[in-house]
């Protein structure tokens, strides 16, 4: 039976939430299944944000018999353990469908099998490993078969009501009123701690820690490079202004329960002026007042699936990025599977341009001359190409399995021309993909090289256009060798083997996963910074090597640097280079 192995198996790949956010062990210990994908388990079931009582129960008459006290047990259980992969409304993300036409035909028993023991498929055995005890076990197995509860939706009377401009536009210095050379500063997301610290890339030294939303995904940059845009785990957006004496937030909005992207306007005539941000619940964009977050449209994401095309109630909004050759921004909404170019010319009569591409739409980059975006369709093991100049698909190209570039890789192979890398989540491979069509035409939009990393567990890849080197992170490795070093290429010989640098060693840290993640290049391109991510209560630190010689330049430790992650170099992100 299909069922059996799919069902519940890809989705409580969400058990993964334990090892990887408690980071209960220096040293993960194998799933116990043989062909159980560990990294990406631990990878995609990270705690969805949603409080129990926010979601509404539904009763199913048809269903065994769940009280009160159970339904909040189990929705906390559900939330933070299953929906990452399930989709909150158990209608399938990259895990399979756990709605209750499917679950009630099978029953308690058998869905306490699944839970119990997991499957060689994916699913984690939540009984047997002791995570859930044998009556939670029960109560999932019973919760599954109601029909999913209703988490609340987020208007523009809710995102008003969280809406607050600290420092209005007028109050605002006219130039910039410090003497940090901006263009190096890093953003630095604190995971845990719910802040970003702000941090000159030419001393080295801390400028400011600002209070953010909880668990920063990601940072961007305005147009100019102005205004600094965070956005929580918790759809928390801050806007920060880097020209201020002391840089501070000036703007702070909530725009749903859950979010990962934030992007601001770059067209021409359009800089600074808006942002938007993409949320994974409710399923939606919104585009704001670039200097003010004052929300203007709020646009759902609920459609059809580009293959099936079935109906998904939940098509959560990935990256976004802003087009260079057009008022437009890049949306890839993941489930349904689909490239939004959204154009905000006129915001009360917004045009968008849908492009099919593949599931699961997640993160990526542009090419070298910023016309092409390329984004990883994770679950299909293909990279979709998007031309943002005349809006089309230019390519869909199989490369290795679960594609993860960050932003990606943009250098020139000697032998296939200019070309952009991606790693892999689920193999050790590099994947090349030719990003030229006028001067290298055979290659173009095909992986024309794949090289063999480290191992599996690959989050981010980086390169900048002065550098010879390509920097390649196994962050999710479930080897502590392998996650704590990184791989290095010879960008003008890439059959030469790879270096492994020992980053995690060099930052001379005490017990803890310490994973090394995310290089990230200073304005220069010159140097090269790894964050050491280790536990809340442990020692972190953020490695700075020399990328000319591989060798160490700064260690960079600071009491407050709690589970650095991302790094967004101003310049850089600004400027899309990468
Ligand atoms: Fe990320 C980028 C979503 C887990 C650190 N991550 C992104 C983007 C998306 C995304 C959609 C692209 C944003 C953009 O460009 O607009 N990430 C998700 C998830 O859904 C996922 C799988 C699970 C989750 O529950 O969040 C996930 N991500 C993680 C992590 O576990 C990481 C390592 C640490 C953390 O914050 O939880 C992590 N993600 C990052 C970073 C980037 C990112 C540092 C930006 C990289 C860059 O160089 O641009």
């Amino acid at each position: 039976m299909k069922y059996k192995h799919a069902a519940l198996a890809a989705g409580l790949l969400a058990a993964t939430a334990l090892s990887f956010t408690g980071f209960a062990r220096a040293e993960e210990k194998p799933s116990g299944h043989p062909g159980t994908p560990e990294t990406e388990m631990r990878y995609k079931g990270a705690p969805v944000p949603i409080k129990p009582e926010e979601a509404e129960t539904i009763v199913t008459p048809k269903a065994p018999a769940v009280s009160e006290a159970e339904f909040t047990r189990a929705k906390q259980i559900y939330f933070e353990r299953c929906a990452g992969c399930h989709g909150v409304l158990r209608k399938g993300a990259t895990g399979k469908p756990l709605t209750p036409d499917i679950t009630l035909k099978k029953g308690t028993d058998y869905l306490k099998v699944f839970i119990n023991y997991g499957s060689p498929a994916g699913m984690p055995n939540w009984g047997t490993s002791g995570v859930l005890s044998d009556q939670d076990v029960d109560l999932m197995a019973r919760f599954l078969q109601h029909e999913p509860p209703q988490p609340p939706e987020f208007g523009m009377k809710d995102m008003k009501a969280t809406w607050k401009v600290l420092v209005p536009p007028a109050e605002r210095p006219k130039q910039k009123m410090n003497n940090i050379n901006l263009d190096n500063v890093f953003s630095v997301t604190l995971r845990d701690a719910g802040q970003v610290a702000l941090i000159d890339g030419d001393s080295k030294k801390i400028v400011s820690v600002i209070d953010t939303g909880y668990a920063v995904h990601i940072s961007r940059l305005s147009s100019s490079g102005r205004y600094l845009y965070v956005i929580g785990r918790d759809a928390q957006i801050n806007l920060i202004d880097l020209w201020m004496k002391q840089p501070a937030n000036v703007a702070v909005i909530k725009i749903g329960l859950e979010a990962r992207s934030v992007e601001t306007s770059k067209y021409k005539g359009y800089e600074d002026k808006y942002a938007i941000a993409g949320s994974y619940w409710p399923p939606q964009y919104v585009v704001m007042k670039g200097d003010t977050l004052e929300p203007l449209k709020i646009v759902a994401t609920r459609g059809m699936t580009v293959d099936t095309q079935d109906y998904h109630p939940e098509p959560r909004v990935a990256s976004i990025v802003a087009s260079h050759f057009k008022p437009e921004f890049v949306v890839n909404v993941k489930e349904t599977g689909k490239i939004l170019m959204v154009n905000y010319t006129d915001i009360n009569n917004l045009t968008t341009t849908e492009i099919g591409a593949a599931r699961f739409l997640h993160d990526g980059g542009f090419d070298s001359t910023k016309r092409y975006f390329l984004v990883a369709a994770n679950q299909s093991n293909k990279i979709a190409v998007v031309d943002t100049r005349t809006d089309k698909l230019a390519g869909l190209v199989e490369v290795g399995k679960i594609p993860h570039p960050g932003r990606g890789a943009n250098f020139v192979d000697p032998k296939n021309g200019p070309v952009w890398a991606t790693g892999h989540l689920g193999d050790d491979s590099i994947a090349l993909i030719g990003t030229d069509p006028v001067k290298h035409p055979k290659g173009a939009w095909k992986m024309v090289r794949s090289l063999k990393g480290q191992g599996g567990g690959s989050l981010f890849i980086k390169t900048h256009p002065k550098s010879k080197n390509l920097w390649v992170d196994t962050a999710l490795n479930p080897s502590a060798e392998v996650s704590q070093s990184v791989a290095v290429y010879d960008i003008g010989n890439l059959d030469k083997p790879y270096q492994v640098v020992q980053v995690a060693e060099m930052a001379g840290l005490g017990e803890g996963p310490k994973r090394v993640v995310q290089p990230e290049y200073n304005n220069k391109g010159d140097e090269v910074w790894f964050s050491v991510w280790n536990g809340k209560t442990q020692e972190s630190a953020i490695v700075v090597l020399d990328d000319k010689t591989r060798k160490l330049k700064t260690v960079i430790k600071d009491k407050r640097l709690i589970t650095p992650t991302g790094k967004f170099n101003v310049h850089n992100t600004q400027h899309d280079v990468y």
